[in-house]
């Protein structure tokens, strides 16, 4: 699928829904899985038939579509029961749904994914759903490649959160919201937690949780809100302030979108990677097209002033004020949940991803399909306090632009939505206390949600609890070269469930993570692998040894 096309596809998604996954292009790229030894990483080739169960195949007349499903926690009904043969990257499952019934406006829908008896682990995986939910993420391709084939094993959970609407015209009713930002999940996982206890005639004994984006944002909040949910959780680039990032945002989107010589096509995005690239590139100590280096990054993108008539080998004054807002921190007047004051400005590199297109410029300036522009639309209907249009209307550009985010009136909204979803309580004290352990991943050239704003929460956690202990139980970790859609050049598969299981169970702690870097045409073949490095350090290349070897780069301070 052509980015352009892969663009197209998902902000037609995002259009109709504003709910489904970030980051649908990325089905081929989002990659995160791979072998827990990353020395010896196998190819994970996707099997048409789907992924074995070593137990062998579930009968279709198995218990699965006659069990009898008895006082589900609450008030859980289950509509359909019916076996999955594996295909593609779903594994072959009996595949429970349901619903609970939580208020007149806020039905959540769920699934839960049982395994063959005799390979089920024992444990069971939560998969968060990303943008502002409102589908099954089990039963999307993005999600499934997320928890990668090391989940096969699991009882697979997840949730609607609640929604179906297209809009956040449903955040206006307490109950809703509270679902969408914290409950659904956790009354899920009891749903699910009951469902296997039912069929398979004993309890998990371990419960994880995976997010990317928003469903990252909400293995956060499973972290503060129900620190005994989970055992481990993963947040994979987690939008985690939310209302902070839309309100903050808005003056450089107006700014973009108010006339065509501050926005930016695909060519200029291309002409401005590769000069960026050429300056930054080399800061890490070797020229591989990818920037991790990225604090030592200061290319000034005035240095492609057009000088002559506008082509697409040079910038406008207005794109470059654009970039420059990009890298930015931003300073709206408004004070949320915990304490949160503006938004930091985005990772050197994004330029590099599918990133700048899919998030701030949108590949149309007449479209407008930037999803952090129609975040921020959607947004001030809800500080408007309209409700869900019909599906299917126009966005109301003219209203966002028109807008003055700042409004009084509207403050008591914008601080309802970030008290219900912010995650930024940083006392982990009864998680950590539960035996919890909590690995963060960022890719550094994200330009959805910035890597700085969480990067800033665990600062905040690590001054509450102290270095030692949030160590012991907070690992946030990232990768050069790879954006929100977890795309670009960096190196993205690595299998983190694996690594997660090891340090609750085994007490291994994640300090030698290493991805690999696969093939686009052939995934069986490893490009390049690069070490995971513990922010703030970064992937730096020692001066020799093989360039496609992690063992030749070592993680160092950028303040060195
Ligand atoms: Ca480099």
């Amino acid at each position: 699928m052509s980015t352009i096309r892969s663009i197209a596809v998902r902000t037609g998604r995002l259009l109709q829904t504003l709910g489904g996954a970030l980051a649908l292009s990325g089905a081929a790229a989002c990659d995160v899985d791979s072998a827990p030894d990353p020395s010896t990483d196998p190819p994970v080739p996707v099997d048409p038939s789907g992924p074995a169960d070593p137990a062998g195949p579930i009968a279709a007349a198995s218990p699965c579509t006659s069990f009898v499903w008895q006082g589900l926690p609450h008030g859980a009904k289950v509509t359909k029961a019916e076996v999955r043969t594996g295909s593609g990257v779903f594994p072959q499952a009996c595949v429970v749904r349901g619903t609970i019934v939580s208020s007149a406006v806020s039905t959540i829908t769920w699934a839960v994914e049982l395994p063959g008896a005799a390979s089920w682990n024992g444990k069971t995986l939560t998969i968060g759903g990303g943008g502002f939910d409102g589908f099954i993420p089990t039963d999307d391709e993005f999600y499934q490649t997320l928890a990668g084939p090391s989940s096969v094993p699991y009882v697979r959970i997840s949730s609607n959160s609640g929604h179906t609407a297209q809009d956040l015209g449903w955040a206006l009713d307490d109950t809703a919201l509270a679902n969408h930002a914290f409950d659904a999940n956790h009354r899920v996982l009891e749903v699910g937690t009951e469902i296997a206890r039912q069929f398979y005639g004993k309890s998990p004994t371990r419960r994880y949780m995976i997010g990317h984006s928003n469903g990252g944002r909400s293995a956060l909040a499973a972290t503060q809100r129900f620190p005994h949910d989970y055992d481990g959780a993963i947040a994979l680039a987690p939008a985690i302030t939310q209302q902070a990032h839309q309100i903050n945002l808005a003056s450089p989107l107006k700014f973009i979108f108010s006339d065509r010589d501050h926005w930016l096509s695909a060519a200029k995005v291309a002409l401005y990677a590769a000069a960026e690239l050429k300056e930054c590139d080399g800061l890490d100590g070797l020229e591989d097209g990818i920037i991790n280096n990225v604090e030592a990054c200061e290319f000034d993108p005035a240095e492609l002033l057009c000088e002559g008539q506008e082509s697409d080998r040079c910038l406008t004054w207005g794109q470059v004020l654009a970039i420059k807002a990009v890298y930015r921190d931003h300073h709206a007047p408004f004070v949320f949940a915990n304490g949160t004051t503006g938004y930091p400005r985005f990772g050197r590199g994004g330029a590099t991803t599918s990133d700048w297109t899919a998030y701030i410029f949108g590949d149309q300036f007449e479209s407008s399909n930037s999803f952090n522009l129609m975040a921020g639309v959607r947004a001030v209907q809800y500080a408007e306090g309209q409700p869900s249009p019909p599906p299917g209307s126009p966005l109301p550009l003219d209203l966002f632009m028109a807008h003055d985010p700042f409004q009084p009136e509207h403050l008591a909204r914008w601080l309802r939505m970030s008290a219900f979803m912010d995650t930024t309580n940083p006392d982990l004290t009864a998680f950590a206390d539960h035996g919890g352990k909590l690995l963060i991943w960022y890719g550094l050239a994200d330009a959805c949600v910035s890597v700085y704003q969480t990067a800033k929460y665990v600062e905040k956690v690590t001054a509450t609890m102290g270095a030692d202990r949030t160590r012991s139980f907070v690992r946030m970790v990232t990768t050069g070269g790879l954006g929100h859609n977890l795309d670009g050049p960096g190196a993205m598969s690595v299998d983190l469930l694996a690594a997660l299981e090891s340090w609750v169970e085994h007490s291994v702690a994640p300090d030698h993570l290493v991805a690999s870097k696969r093939s686009a045409t052939d995934p069986s073949t490893v490009v390049l692998q690069r070490p995971l490095c513990e922010y703030p350090k970064y992937a730096s290349y020692a001066g020799s040894g093989d360039p496609k070897d992690a063992a030749s780069f070592q993680c160092v301070d950028p303040g060195r």
